[in-house]
């Protein structure tokens, strides 16, 4: 990327995040999610700060070319609506039948205006191209052109209260995670529904996926249901990664 083009993209980020309006960043360190009295945890809060010390907030990480991309397997769950699956969703069933025309994204929580968005009125926003590495817990990575709709957009669209701290979202496949602000503004985080310039294909997470390029693979959440806007960290239960195991944050 051109050293202009970085400075107009540090631009329009500045502008985009003034205009999310008085939303500070400085009462995240009060709101930190729990350690659930285990010393790993506190490992994921201690990296949380390391890198909130070290990194500048809205650094983009590295893009590549279309030469890059790579072959790129689909795992975790590959189709939400097959019906052999224990978390078989017959809603989701229906709407890939349906082409997802019925398919809406639920926006919820602390928004002045929650609503629920269609796959057009996503593509109606300005959209983001971006060539990115996926990294996965498991110990592949793999490149691929994501395309969509910057998440800062939609949440600037449903106008962020000035107590939002932190976003969870919800899939088809009964997964839950939360990130926090500084994340879900990134200029890199969005909403994507293009793949290597197609519709994003279902294995991968049709109709929408998160994108989120700073952490690890599994917080780019696919078939997305709903986002929910909150004051503070929620762990998303039994479906949430955290108590599976997992990292809260998973910064890269
Ligand atoms: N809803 C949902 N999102 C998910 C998963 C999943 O199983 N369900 N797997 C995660 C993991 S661990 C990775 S590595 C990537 C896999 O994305 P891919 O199938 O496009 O390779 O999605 C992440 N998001
Ligand atoms: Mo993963």
């Amino acid at each position: 990327m051109k050293t202009s083009e970085l400075i107009t993209r540090r631009r329009m980020m500045i502008t985009g995040l003034s205009s999310v309006g008085g939303l500070l960043l400085t009462g995240c360190s009060k709101k930190l999610p729990p350690s659930y009295g285990n010393i790993l945890r506190m490992g994921d809060t201690l990296t949380y700060a390391a890198h909130q010390t070290l990194l500048p907030g809205q650094k983009l990480v590295k893009e590549y070319t279309h030469r890059d991309i790579s072959s790129f397997p689909a795992t975790g769950t590959t189709n939400p609506g097959d019906p052999n699956t224990h978390n078989s969703s017959e809603v989701y069933r229906n709407l890939h039948r349906g082409g997802f025309t019925d398919w809406r994204l639920s926006i919820e929580g602390l928004v002045a205006k929650p609503g629920l968005y269609s796959l057009a009125d996503l593509k109606r926003f300005p959209s983001r191209t971006q060539i990115t590495r996926h990294t996965c817990e498991e110990g592949w990575s793999a490149i691929a052109q994501w395309t969509g709709v910057p998440l800062s957009r939609v949440l600037d669209d449903a106008g962020l209260l000035p107590s939002a701290r932190f976003i969870s979202f919800y899939s088809y496949d009964e997964w839950a995670d939360c990130i926090d602000m500084l994340d879900a503004l990134h200029p890199q985080t969005i909403l994507a529904y293009g793949m290597n310039g197609r519709d994003l294909p279902l294995p991968h997470g049709a109709p929408v996926r998160l994108r989120v390029e700073t952490q690890l693979g599994y917080k780019s959440m696919k078939y997305l249901q709903r986002i929910v806007v909150r004051e503070e960290f929620d762990d998303g239960g039994k479906n949430g990664n955290i108590q599976n195991g997992w990292s809260w944050y998973a910064g890269i």
